[in-house]
């Protein structure tokens, strides 16, 4: 099937707006940085992400009949709120496993954020002592069961629903849009960068952004930031999806490597903790623009474009597309960062 014959349940407000990013550009001296906004994608729960890629997966979970929408990720997933989100728009029930993905002490972590907009929206949203793992989990396959022992009939969505046979679906359809909104802007974005760690997200752009070439010849780089610090893992899985998704939107050729780009460098030493350049981006983008990164996915991507502009690795007559995919609620667990009487953990 083509691209456009899956069935798409509209979730979001229609294409996410697509800015010039003056001040940062002007500070960095370099190439034109542009942002194209997931984060204010839609009106459920503050949108995101995930739920350009949950649009692909409702038609399924609607056809299956399910009534118990199953997830996981971290205390502060934003993935879980997304997917919290969802059931609460379709009628349905969510229960959610909330493992200990980040060593963050911080007792608001369980408590804040998008842990409380998921329990605010009626999920049943259980504390789970495993660690951080993009792969799929015993805990997860635990909460399928006991849905299904109690009567319940789930629908499994795995981590940032990467490992869905759909989850490359929505950011492939990106593509697509970018590149109508590059017309009407008169801009060509050249590279784009996005952060990538369960990595559907970057792997559904990559096949999206192949498909087009394919139909315009326009060569772009698709850069995925590592914020998961399992490189190896997320390098893996994000060219797993995206040949996976170039073969179901029937791309007619193989992905080259070259097409496959994710570096490291940002992520620091453990996922969800910020270092250094983190802080200087979250920083940057808050006090040149106004726009609110998070310090476990978005404020490590823009860590990565700031070098690779700053160095010239994104050349100075670039257009480059920064995606922002969202993730804010989690800061409120994060407000020691930012507090000058906070104690240190
Ligand atoms: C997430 C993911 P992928 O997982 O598709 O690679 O996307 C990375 C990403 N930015 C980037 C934000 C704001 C994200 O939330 N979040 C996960 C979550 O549980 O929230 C799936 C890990």
């Amino acid at each position: 099937m083509r691209l456009h014959e899956f069935p798409r349940y509209p979730l979001t407000f229609g294409p996410s707006p697509i800015h010039h990013l003056k001040r940062v550009s002007g500070h960095l001296g370099g190439a034109q940085v542009w942002a194209k906004r997931e984060d204010v994608n839609s009106g459920l729960a503050y949108g995101g992400n995930k739920i350009r890629k949950l649009e692909y997966l409702v038609p399924d979970i609607l056809e299956s009949g399910a009534d118990v929408l199953v997830s996981i990720g971290g205390y502060q997933s934003n993935h879980t709120r997304q997917v919290a989100a969802v059931a609460a728009h379709l009628g349905l029930q969510c229960r959610l496993v909330q493992e200990t993905w980040v060593p963050w002490e911080d007792p608001t972590n369980s408590q804040v954020g998008n842990i409380l907009l998921s329990r605010m929206m009626g999920a049943d949203s259980r504390l789970d002592d495993a660690g951080f793992d993009i792969g799929i989990r015993d805990s997860w396959k635990q909460a399928l069961e006991e849905v299904e022992a109690s009567g319940g009939r789930p629908y499994a969505i795995p981590a940032g629903a990467s490992e869905h046979r759909l989850g490359g679906l929505g950011f492939a359809n990106w593509a697509f849009e970018v590149a109508e909104q590059e017309k009407a802007l008169g801009v060509v974005f050249d590279t784009i960068v996005v952060c990538t760690v369960t990595g559907s997200t970057h792997a559904g752009m990559i096949a999206g952004f192949a498909a087009l070439e394919d139909l315009t010849g326009i060569t772009r780089r698709v850069i995925g930031i590592d914020a998961s610090a399992t490189i190896q893992k997320t390098r893996d899985q994000v060219g797993r999806i995206a040949r996976h998704t170039a073969e179901l939107i029937e791309l007619g050729r193989e992905l080259r490597d070259d097409e496959i780009e994710v570096l490291d460098g940002w992520a620091g030493e453990l996922y969800g903790l910020p270092v250094d350049s983190t802080m200087e981006a979250m920083s940057l983008a808050a006090r040149l623009e106004a726009m609110i990164t998070d310090p476990v996915y978005e404020g490590k991507s823009f860590a990565g474009l700031i070098d690779l502009v700053r160095t010239g690795e994104i050349s100075a007559d670039s257009n480059v597309l920064y995606a922002h995919l969202g993730g804010q609620p989690a800061l409120n667990a994060y407000h020691r960062l930012w507090d000058p009487d906070a104690s240190p953990l």
